[in-house]
Formats: C-alpha cells, structure tokens, sequence
C-alpha cells in the first residue's frame, strides 16, 4: 500500500485574473486521485524575481496529502499548468500559473526533471515567507534549518505584502 505523505507547494500568477489562476490550479490538484489540498497560506503579492520586468505576482504556499511519488507529481502539476495555460483566452491574454514543489518531509531527489528540495526556495521571500505561515516548523533537509529560521534570513529576495482582503482563496463558490 502506498503510503500517504505531506508536501509542500509554492503557486504564482502574474498574468490575467492571478487569483483565479490560483484557484483553478488548487480545484485541479485537489480533483486528482490520490492528491487532496491540506492546507493553504494566505496570497501575498510578491515584487518579481530574476526578470524584474514583468508584472507582480500573486503566490501562494499549499500543503497537499498525497500517495503520488515525486515524478507522478511533476507530471500532475505540469499537466495542470499546460491545461490552465492553454484555455481559450485570447481576449484577456495568457494565463500564468506556475506549481513548484518546495518539500518532500525529509526526502531529496536530484533527478534531471525534479530536485526537492526546490534549488531556489531558501533565497526566495515570496516562496518563505507564505511557506512559513503554514509550516514554520518544516525542516529543509540539506541546511537543517526550519523554514521560519530560512524567511527570517535577510538574503531571502523579494518585496511581499500579504493580501488580507481575497478572503478564503479555496473551497469556494467562484
Ligand atoms: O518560480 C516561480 C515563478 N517566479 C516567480 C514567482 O512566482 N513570484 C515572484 N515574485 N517572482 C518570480 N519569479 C519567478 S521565475
């Protein structure tokens, strides 16, 4: 029998209705067999990171319940970001949703697809920081330290303020 594990996820948005976008990945994740959505952050809306000439995002962090091994993962999240980017949406332009999977409790994998944990998440406020809110105490295992020590670090990049007026992001009825 395969064994249920808890993994966290990082989600963005910075093009057309970015909430929506993230709704739309969640409802997707949570309707796949042998995925169910835990627990969520608030969404943050985030200053852009490596090309800073784009539009903010809006991120997320998420805790998902899963019997997936990482590469069925991979596969799930990729689909669901090809299938919210490919919809019919030319008037309002592309849509935009990425999915990263941050950590695997304690695993690592260095695979040509997948590294976990994620390479970039310990510099990355808009990762840590929506991150910390729901798992401060997840242990990153290669430094050892628990993801509230690594979003209080001062190299963590990125401006990110908490948006307290989207309300519950996930269930919901629109
Ligand atoms: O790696 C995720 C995509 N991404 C983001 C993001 O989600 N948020 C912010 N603030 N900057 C980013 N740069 C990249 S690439």
């Amino acid at each position: 029998m395969r064994c249920h594990q808890f993994v966290l996820l990082s989600l963005g948005s910075n093009l057309g209705d970015r909430i929506s976008n993230l709704r739309a990945a969640l409802r997707a994740l949570d309707a796949q067999e042998g995925v169910a959505v835990s627990r969520l952050s608030h969404c943050y809306e985030t200053a852009p990171v490596g090309k800073t000439d784009q539009p903010a995002f809006v991120n997320l962090a998420a805790e998902i319940e899963t019997v997936l091994e990482p590469l069925e993962l991979l596969k799930v999240v990729k689909d669901i970001e090809s299938a919210l980017g490919r919809r019919p949406t030319e008037r309002w332009g592309p849509r935009v949703v990425d999915v990263d999977i941050i950590l695997w409790g304690s695993r690592t994998l260095d695979d040509d697809r997948l590294v976990i944990p994620h390479r970039e998440f310990r510099n990355r406020a808009f990762v840590l920081v929506p991150l910390a809110e729901i798992a401060p105490n997840a242990v990153d295992p290669v430094s050892g330290a628990t993801v509230a020590a690594l979003a209080q670090r001062p190299d963590a990049q990125g401006a990110v303020t908490r948006l307290d007026d989207v309300g519950l992001i996930y269930p919901a009825s629109t």
